[in-house]
């Protein structure tokens, strides 16, 4: 078959995938959404033509986005994800002991659907007792919420449903959401292409929070695949807890590793 799949990522960029197979393709309320079947990364969630997850490289963002924070924070028992519907953040969350509830809160409840149906390696955790899903805005649901430990925003880019995640008063609503040992942490875009967001996402988030940091990882399906995220925090970060799980990407010196920038990068911010 000689079918290929091709992100537009910018104006001017794309990435092609040869598929082996349409598995499933809708229009929801929110977005236009297709889990396709990807000779080189296997099964690959798209919503809106932008790659979301594949089952190749998700391990990456999943760890990086989940597994830095919590190990910064002393002891944290309630987690929230806003976005991230494939399940994957919640599935590495719950490898935290400590943690007694993660919820999801997600606006498009295909995403979960679709998610459950095709790809159970990344939503199998979507059915423990510990995680509560959400389907409702991540805004609305943050202007309520309190006392959570960590909350990280799993979202997709900053056009659509998402747009609203990337604005100073919604890290506001994030701080306030947050216990005193409170952290977070945003996906906030590719150095090489989306400079302008996280130049965004860096004064949001600093604005909002005493302590604000970048980190880095490598995500091969993202666009140039080095991917950013913006961490938050209350207090000053704390020397970080040992991991007692396995982890693929993860290691305690990735940990610390990972807040080192490239001189460009620390230019940006
Ligand atoms: N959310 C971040 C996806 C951003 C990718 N952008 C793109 N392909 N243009 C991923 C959700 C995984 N849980």
């Amino acid at each position: 078959m000689n079918t290929w799949f091709t992100e537009l990522q910018t104006r001017n960029v794309s990435l092609g995938l040869r598929i082996e197979d349409v598995l499933w393709h809708e229009k929801t309320p929110y977005q236009e959404l297709a889990v396709l079947q990807t000779e080189a990364y296997g099964r690959m969630l798209v919503l809106d033509g932008a790659i979301q997850t594949t089952i190749v490289d998700e391990f990456v963002y999943h760890e990086m986005i989940t597994h830095v924070p919590l190990l910064l924070h002393p002891n944290p028992k309630k987690v929230a994800v806003v976005g991230g519907g494939d399940g994957g953040a919640i599935r590495e969350i719950l490898k935290h002991p400590s943690v007694e509830e993660a919820h999801l809160i997600e606006i498009d409840e295909k995403v979960v659907e679709a998610s459950k149906r095709f790809l159970p390696e990344i939503s199998e955790a979507l059915d423990d007792e510990r995680a509560k899903v959400h389907f409702t805005d991540g805004i609305a649901w943050m202007k309520e919420a309190r006392d959570y430990d960590v909350i990280m925003v799993d979202s997709t880019d900053p056009v659509g449903p998402a747009e609203g995640l990337f604005v100073p008063e919604f890290y506001q609503s994030i701080y306030d959401a947050l216990g005193p040992d409170g952290i977070m942490v945003a996906q906030s875009e590719s150095p090489f292409l989306e400079p302008d967001i996280i130049q965004r996402v860096m004064a949001g988030v600093s604005k909002a929070f005493p302590v604000a940091r970048l980190y880095l990882a490598s995500i091969p399906t993202y666009p140039s695949g080095l991917w950013s995220f913006t961490l938050g925090s209350k207090k000053p970060l704390q020397k970080p807890r040992q991991a007692t799980f396995k982890t693929r990407y993860w290691t305690p010196e990735i940990q610390t590793s990972c807040f080192q920038l490239p001189r460009f990068v620390e230019d940006l911010i």
